[in-house]
C-alpha cells in the first residue's frame, strides 16, 4: 500500500494551532490518533507526522500525572489539565493498557523515555486480584489497585489488555518475559473459566464470569480473539491456540451468517441447552472490524479460501443493509474506515507481503507500527 499524502497536500486545517480547552479522551486519541501518525510516519518518511505524533503524544501526557501513575480517561490536550469520568476515579483496564505499542514507538523514534509509559507490563503485571491470568475490568487511579473485582470479560473494558499483551512482546522482539507470562496465563484462564459449547451446534465460545457465575454472552468485540491467537500461535506459541483461533474463527462466522442480514449482533447471548433452535441474540451491528479483522489473520496463516469468502459475504451485506438514507441515525463510526474496511481490503489482497504479519504489528485501531529491528548482537 503506497501512501502518496504530502504533508503540502492536507488540508489547512490539519496544519493550524491546536483548539485549547478540549477534552478528549486518553485510549481513543491514542490508538486512533497517535497510532494512526506513527503508522503514516512509517508509511511515508514525512517526518511531518512524527512531529505531529510528538505533539499529541505530549498533550496527552498529563493524563499520567496520577498518585499511582495509572492514567486518568480524559485530557485537555490545550489547558493540560487530566481528569477522572465525573463519577469515579476509576479508569477502565482496556483504556489503560493498550496504549502502550503506540507510546513506546514514539519513545524509540524520539529518543525520549518519558514516553514509556508502562501501565501494562510494569503497573499491572504483579497486582493482586487477577484469576487465572484474567484481569478485573477497571483500575482506580489513585490506589493504582483493581476494581470491581471478580468480574471477568474479554469483551468490552477489558479486550485489548489481552491484545496487547502479546503484541507488545512482538513489537519488541520476543524479549520481554512478563509480557509473554502474561498473555499465556490469559489464554489458560480463558480456557479454563470463560470457554463454553453451544447446546445447539457445539460451538465454541467465550462467555463472561461474574462472582464464579458464568454468563453465556459474548460481544462482538471479542471476535479479535481468533486473529490474536493465530498471531501468537505464527510466532511461536503453542499449537492449541490456533486450534482454538480456528473454532472461534467459526463461532465469529456463525454470528453473521445465522442472521437474516448476514450482520453480527453487537452481542450474541449463546444457548448452553442442547435444544434446537438459533442462539437468541442482541439486534443492532455497528460496523465493527473484529471478524474480518480476524479472517485477515486466518487467511494470512492459513491461506484457506473460505475465510475471504466469509469476508466477502460480510461485505455484501454491509453494502446491502448498512448503505442508507438520511432517516436513519446519522453516524459512522471512524473505525469503519480505518479498520474494517482496510482489513476487508489486505484479506482480498494477493500480495501477502502487503504489510506483512512478519514486519508490522497492528494496533487496535488497525494502524501497522514496524516490529522493532534485533539489537545488534
Ligand atoms: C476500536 O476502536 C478498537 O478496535 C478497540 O480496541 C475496540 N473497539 C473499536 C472497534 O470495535
Amino acid at each position: 500500500m503506497q501512501l502518496m499524502v504530502e504533508s503540502s497536500q492536507l488540508a489547512p486545517a490539519f496544519n493550524s494551532p491546536p483548539l485549547s480547552n478540549v477534552d478528549v479522551n486518553l485510549f481513543e486519541s491514542t490508538i486512533r490518533i497517535l497510532g494512526g501518525l506513527l503508522s503514516t510516519y512509517h508509511l511515508t518518511g514525512d517526518q511531518l507526522f512524527l512531529e505531529k505524533a510528538k505533539d499529541i503524544g505530549s498533550r496527552l501526557m498529563p493524563a499520567f500525572k496520577t498518585p499511582s501513575k495509572i492514567p486518568y480517561s480524559d485530557v485537555n490536550i490545550g489547558k493540560g489539565t487530566a481528569h477522572p469520568p465525573r463519577w469515579t476515579s476509576d479508569s477502565t483496564l482496556a483504556e489503560v493498557t493498550s496504549i502502550q505499542l503506540e507510546f513506546r514507538e514514539l519513545s524509540r523514534l524520539t529518543q525520549e523515555p518519558h514516553y514509556q509509559v508502562r501501565t501494562q507490563g510494569g503497573l499491572v503485571h504483579k497486582l493482586p486480584g487477577k484469576h487465572d491470568g484474567l484481569v478485573p475490568m477497571f483500575i482506580n487511579t489513585n490506589s493504582g489497585q483493581f476494581t470491581h473485582k471478580g468480574v471477568f470479560t474479554l469483551g468490552a473494558r477489558a479486550d485489548s489488555y489481552y491484545e496487547y499483551l502479546l503484541k507488545q512482546w512482538i513489537q519488541g522482539g520476543k524479549t520481554e518475559d512478563d509480557l509473554l507470562e502474561d498473555y499465556l496465563q490469559a489464554v489458560e484462564g480463558v480456557k479454563k473459566h470463560l470457554l463454553r459449547q453451544t447446546g445447539p451446534s457445539r460451538l465454541t465460545f467465550v462467555g463472561e464470569l461474574s462472582h464464579n457465575r458464568f454468563n453465556p454472552k459474548m460481544d462482538h468485540l471479542v471476535c479479535f480473539l481468533p486473529g490474536t491467537l493465530a498471531l501468537g500461535a505464527h510466532n511461536g506459541l503453542p499449537g492449541d491456540h490456533m486450534d482454538l483461533a480456528l473454532q472461534l474463527m467459526e463461532t465469529c462466522h456463525q454470528m453473521y451468517a445465522q442472521m437474516e442480514t448476514g450482520l453480527s449482533p453487537e452481542i450474541a447471548h449463546f444457548n448452553l441447552q442442547a435444544r434446537d433452535g438459533r442462539d437468541p441474540a442482541d439486534r443492532h451491528n455497528l460496523l465493527r472490524p473484529e471478524t474480518v479483522e480476524s479472517l485477515f489473520y486466518m487467511y494470512r496463516f492459513t491461506k484457506d479460501t473460505k475465510y475471504r469468502d466469509w469476508g466477502w459475504d460480510i461485505l455484501q451485506s454491509f453494502n446491502k443493509y448498512t448503505k442508507v438514507q438520511r432517516s436513519h441515525r446519522p453516524d459512522m463510526e471512524s473505525f469503519f474506515l480505518g479498520e474494517t474496511l482496510k482489513y476487508l481490503y489486505l484479506l482480498f489482497s494477493d500480495d501477502m507481503e502487503l504489510l506483512s504479519l512478519d514486519k508490522y504489528v497492528f494496533n487496535t485501531e488497525a494502524h501497522p507500527l514496524p516490529i522493532w529491528p534485533s539489537p545488534p548482537k
